[in-house]
């Protein structure tokens, strides 16, 4: 499935947005768990045109930088609708390939094993940091108007979602660092 273009559409459901703005999308908080590069982006956005999915208007940026600003159409924003209302069977699929390595662990010496595990314990705990920052930033932006309908209700839940998961995924580290002294 291509889910660039429903990344796409739920951007320009948000505002109207240039190529160059949904290309800055990506390198914000979207980027961090859903990435695209500038090479799928601008293709995309053509194919989407052509499908009648978005349309844009010509402006003129600084002194006389043409930029197309793209909007959904009636029929782009029935497309967004619909694929955020389908029931999709959940992907259990993805790949880690620390779980890869952990597979094979008993291929390592076991020093080795506790260097690799504390490793990502490291990562781990720092990743965990900045999404605690960036939460506490959310919310000393918006803690009184965290409304429903607001994009940053969004970003709040993906957010807490990454935080959970980072946190399963450090007592899990640490639990198998201790199963192996
Ligand atoms: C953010 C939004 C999402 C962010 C991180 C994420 C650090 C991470 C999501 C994930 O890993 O699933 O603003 O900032």
């Amino acid at each position: 499935m291509r889910v660039l273009k429903y990344a796409i559409l739920g951007l320009l459901e948000q505002e109207k947005r240039t190529g160059y703005d949904i290309a800055a999308a990506f390198k914000g908080a979207l980027g961090q768990f859903w990435s695209a590069k500038h090479s799928q982006i601008y293709p995309e956005l053509k194919k989407l045109v052509t499908e009648g999915l978005i349309e844009f208007e010509t402006v003129i940026q600084g002194e006389k930088l043409e930029k197309k600003l793209y909007s959904l159409t009636v029929t782009g924003e029935a497309e967004l609708k619909g694929w955020m209302q389908r029931l999709e069977a959940v992907d259990f699929s993805h790949k880690d390939e620390f779980m890869l390595k952990t597979f094979f662990i008993s291929s390592m010496e076991k020093e080795e094993a506790k260097e690799l595990f504390s490793n990502q314990l490291v990562s781990r705990k720092r990743k965990l940091d900045e999404l605690g920052r960036t939460l506490g930033e959310l919310e000393a932006e918006f803690s009184s108007n965290m409304l429903f309908s607001s994009p940053e209700f969004g970003h709040y839940l993906v957010l807490t979602r990454a935080i959970e998961r980072e946190k399963g995924y450090i007592q899990w580290l640490e639990r198998s660092l201790q199963f192996m002294d």
